[in-house]
């Protein structure tokens, strides 16, 4: 397989995760997003992704965006280390969480918003750093409180999607320097992940394209 992505992106991060707990070899092309106004922008990556973003997945003929999508995918294609627990409603409040971040927090604060928001807006430095916190915390404290209470991992004994997902947002936490009060929950299953070689060959600073 081959990913498209770029070692900051926290949604192509989830699909690094994902991939190396099925341990399924794949190929790194990385994509810059800032370098020249950025690679996505292309017309020759509007080939590969219309919607101008990491990550994309290739597989034989297949080819994929979308974060979701992806992990879908890789869970139908390969039955290894499963990524969504099977069992009804297990796999619907998995999908609860995994939407939490996913449409609820970094659509909100990616690139292309933030873009926007100084262009449109003409917000400064301070108030984008303002946005991208309280977005973050909030998503993250709505997050917490769904999660399952005896650990180690989101949805209780069991790593899953959720997790995955997880774990590339608090990165992006950290860098804005949220405040973490209420969220220690997370911060330990944090701790606990990060322990785990899946999660840490995909750190964005050990990523070929890493700067
Ligand atoms: N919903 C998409 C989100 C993808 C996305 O927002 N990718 C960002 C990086 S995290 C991107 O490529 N942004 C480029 C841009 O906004 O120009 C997914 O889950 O894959």
């Amino acid at each position: 397989m081959k990913l498209y992505s770029y070692f900051r992106s926290s949604s192509a991060y989830r699909v690094r995760i994902a991939l190396n707990h099925k341990q399924i070899p794949y190929e790194y092309i990385p994509v810059h997003l800032l370098k020249d106004g950025g690679e996505q922008k292309t017309s020759a990556y509007g080939k590969i992704n219309s919607k101008h973003e990491v990550p994309v997945l290739e597989d034989k003929n297949v080819r994929l965006s979308q974060s979701v999508a992806i992990f879908l995918y890789l869970d139908r294609a390969n039955l290894n280390n499963p990524l969504f627990p099977k069992a009804f409603p297990d796999f619907e409040k998995c999908f609860e969480l995994v939407e939490l971040i996913n449409s609820g927090i970094q659509p909100l604060q990616n690139l292309a918003v933030l873009k926007k928001l100084k262009k449109d807006f003409e917000i400064n430095d301070e108030q984008k750093v303002q946005w991208i916190k309280d977005i973050i915390r909030n998503g993250l404290l709505a997050y917490s409180k769904k999660i399952s209470d005896e650990g180690p991992y989101s949805m209780g004994t069991e790593l899953t999607a959720a997790d995955m997902f997880l774990i590339p947002q608090l990165y992006n936490a950290h860098r804005y320097e949220i405040d973490f009060t209420g969220l220690e929950k997370l911060l330990q299953i944090e701790r606990t992940c990060l322990m785990l070689d899946s999660f840490k060959t995909a750190h964005p600073d050990i990523q070929p394209d890493s700067v």
